[in-house]
């Protein structure tokens, strides 16, 4: 891939999206800032690639959320994100996209797989059940991409990110992750003055966290240095207990109430580690510790707070 090739991030508004825009501007890379096309139309997907023609293309778009949120919209999120592969994918193909990065999930990897998990793992068991609609579609796109490369030669890769946090992360209760969730709860807990916070599941499970800014940095490396058929995992190096992130959450946030687990809460897979040793042998190290990932969502939270939308249930 080129130096100066321009290139287009689908998905700007997620997590991820959002960071690695963030990291192409302070590389000063040619980046097609244009608003991202409705991905479910495929006419507006194919005008839009048509009209801005990217060299390159991350695909870091489609619905994703915590573990209530793929309990509570799984068709939503199944048929989200297999329009995402479909119509960016094809018309990628159709419009001459030299180098595409496509990103996976970790939830693609079986309910009980070897840790850390390994890129031979991928469709060797049944999957983790909170997430399998999301976990299917996410595999769809990763077989896509290898299709268009068997049948056309297409240059599409696929990156698959540990579990990410950060700046612009969703906090909403019904649709965040872990960490921001945890955030907002202790930080409204600390402002309240409440005696207690609750921790779903039994806080045994393990997570590969990784900084979404670190992940976006990944990200742009492996754009740029992978060219393999078989998926690269994005991941850093934390191995953390939810119990450990959200003692560590506290500490951040200044809650001194206590933690409540609630053990009829789901736990999800038990362990999500991913295995970056491909990754780290190719050069990259993420660049952040996990306190200062966490300090600078929790500041970022802080910062943002008055202008996030009221939360409704159900909204
Ligand atoms: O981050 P999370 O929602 O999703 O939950 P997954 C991780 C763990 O944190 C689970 C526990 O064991 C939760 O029970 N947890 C504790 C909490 N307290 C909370 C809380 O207040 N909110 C949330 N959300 N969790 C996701 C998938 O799985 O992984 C997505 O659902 C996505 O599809 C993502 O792919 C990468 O890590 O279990």
């Amino acid at each position: 891939m080129r130096s100066d090739a321009t290139i287009y991030v689908a998905g700007q508004t997620t997590l991820l999206g959002a960071a690695i825009v963030r990291a192409l501007k302070r590389q000063r890379c040619l980046l097609i800032e244009e608003r991202d096309p409705d991905f479910s139309d495929r006419a507006a997907v194919d005008a839009f690639l048509r009209r801005t023609s990217p060299e390159a293309m991350i695909i870091a778009a489609g619905a994703s959320g915590g573990i209530h949120a793929n309990q509570a919209f799984p068709a939503e999120f199944m048929q989200d994100n297999l329009l995402v592969a479909c119509h960016l994918i094809d018309s990628a193909y159709r419009h001459g996209v030299g180098k595409l990065l496509y990103l996976g999930s970790s939830c693609s990897y079986p309910k009980h797989c070897p840790q850390p998990m390994r890129i031979e793992s991928l469709l060797t068991g049944p999957l983790e059940p909170t997430n399998a609609p999301y976990a299917v579609a996410k595999l769809a796109g990763m077989t896509l991409c290898q299709a268009y490369r068997q049948q056309f030669g297409a240059m599409f890769i696929v990156g698959i990110p540990g579990d990410a946090f950060g700046p612009g992360d969703d906090f909403h209760p019904d649709r965040s992750h872990v960490i921001a969730s945890l955030i907002r709860k202790m930080h409204e807990a600390k402002e309240g003055g409440a005696a207690s916070v609750e921790v779903w599941g039994t806080g045994r499970p393990r997570r590969g966290f990784i900084f979404a800014d670190d992940l976006a940095s990944a990200c742009l490396f492996v754009l740029r240095a992978y060219e393999g058929a078989e998926p690269i995992n994005i991941a850093g190096d934390w191995d953390v207990s939810i119990k450990d992130v959200a003692e560590l959450i506290k500490e951040v946030v200044g809650f001194s109430g206590a933690l409540q687990f609630n053990a009829s809460k789901p736990d999800g897979i038990p362990v999500k580690v991913l295995d970056g040793s491909r990754l780290y042998q190719m050069g990259w190290r993420p660049r952040h510790t996990i306190r200062e990932a966490l300090s600078a969502t929790y500041q970022w939270f802080v910062g943002t707070q008055q202008e996030m939308p009221a939360v409704r249930s159900g909204a």
